[in-house]
């Protein structure tokens, strides 16, 4: 643990996101263009609001590459805030003078960290918490997750994520994903009458003035068995991900496999059996069903990571809902400024970022070097050692 270390800053109307990463090996190659692709998709999806029509998010590597590889020193990145030139004096980072009336956000949203942050922090003015507990943050998660996917990616594994339900619509999800398919999808469904259904939901909530979450899952191809540990609870690499998933802005829940609803069959009916070597296909130990989700005992079992996660809607609403004002303790309507209807597509591909952050940071720990040639050799070494013992 700690393989792989990150950390992030920024507010969401501030100058930009800052994010370090320390750990890498050097030799991995790495270019802005990789990063690229997961900041689009975050951006994403029905439902967004205005923010997104201003925001064109690019990550420039500030720090950690030399032509075009790791330096195995800290990666540096920036994504900067278009908004930010609309907020230079309510966001300025030198005191402002005393005859600029700025205005203070007294009337907490309920289901946002406006009442507990102003409280914890001594603060007379909200935004002072909710700059930074925007999901503004997401676009630096999604940046660091793009890296951690570039080291992945050496080794063959492949991140995937879709959109289960929202609102209550729920997908019809097919056997085989046409994972073009979700991604050329709106709501980023896997099945389009679903879709459909959904962006239906998402339409009758806007003149209402509300907001609708819903769930999302990612799949993780090509993680090899024995990422984590059975040996102490801090190692487990579902406790891992868990942390790591349920850490994103508006997210409330996360499952393995078949999660819940394993809960309320038999255990002959939630537990996969191993395969004879005879019917093992590429792979050593296949499992008959992967009920369990790749994880066994907090360790990856060589089959697909499958992790679902629920979301809730977010707090910001135009129709807001009755709270409290911070200056009178008096009943008022909660702030409102411009948000998102749903995030819920976007949120896969957030979801898909904390788990290869967590993948990144396990496959360190079991496979490190200071090169990526050490990191492949280890890796080799591992896959070549499982094996039956005997013949
Ligand atoms: C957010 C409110 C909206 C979202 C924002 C998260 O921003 P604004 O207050 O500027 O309208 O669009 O998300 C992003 C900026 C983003 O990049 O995802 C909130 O309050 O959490």
């Amino acid at each position: 643990m700690g393989q792989f270390r990150w950390l992030t800053a920024g507010e969401s109307h501030g100058k930009g996101l800052s994010m370090v990463i320390e750990g890498l090996p050097a030799g991995l190659p790495l270019t802005e263009a990789d990063i690229e692709p997961d900041l689009v998709r975050r951006q994403g999806g029905y439902g967004r609001g205005g923010r997104m029509k201003i925001e064109k998010d690019h990550a420039e590597i500030m720090a950690g590459v030399r032509h075009g590889l790791t330096l195995g020193s800290p990666l540096a990145l920036w994504v900067q805030n278009r908004d930010w030139v609309n907020w230079t004096v309510k966001m300025a980072v030198e005191p402002v003078s005393p005859e600029v009336e700025i205005e203070r956000v007294t009337r907490m949203r309920p289901g946002h960290a406006d009442l507990p942050g102003a409280l914890k922090y001594g603060f007379e003015d909200v935004r002072n918490v909710l700059e930074r507990a925007s999901a503004r943050e997401t676009a630096a998660r999604v940046a660091v997750g793009a890296v951690a996917k570039r080291l992945l990616a050496e080794f063959g594994v492949v991140f995937h994520s879709h959109t289960v339900a929202i609102a209550g619509v729920q997908a019809n999800i097919p056997g085989v994903i046409d994972w073009d398919a979700v991604e050329a999808d709106p709501v980023r469904c896997a099945d389009r009458a679903s879709g459909e259904a959904m962006v239906n939901a998402i339409n009758a909530a806007k003149p209402d003035g509300d907001t609708v979450g819903g769930i999302v899952e990612v799949r993780v191809e090509g993680v090899p068995m024995g990422l984590g540990s059975h040996v102490h609870w801090d190692r487990k690499l579902d406790g891992r991900i868990a942390q790591a998933i349920v850490s994103i802005n508006a997210f409330k829940g996360v499952e393995f496999g078949a999660g819940f609803d394993g809960a309320n069959r038999r255990g002959s009916k939630v537990h996969d059996v191993i395969l004879p070597r005879d019917k093992w296909e590429g792979l050593p130990w296949r499992h008959a069903t992967n009920n369990h989700g790749g994880i066994e005992g907090g360790m990856s079992t060589g089959e697909a990571i499958v992790v679902r996660a629920a979301v809730k809607p977010i707090p910001t609403l135009a129709h807001p809902l009755p709270s409290v004002d911070l200056d009178t303790g008096e009943e008022v309507l909660a702030h409102y400024e411009r948000s998102d209807v749903c995030v819920v597509p976007a949120a896969g591909v957030v979801a898909e970022a904390m788990l290869a952050i967590v993948l990144a940071d396990a496959w360190l720990e079991k496979f490190g070097g200071d090169t990526l040639a050490g990191v492949r050799a280890a890796y080799d070494w591992h896959l070549a050692s499982l094996q039956p013992r005997k013949g």
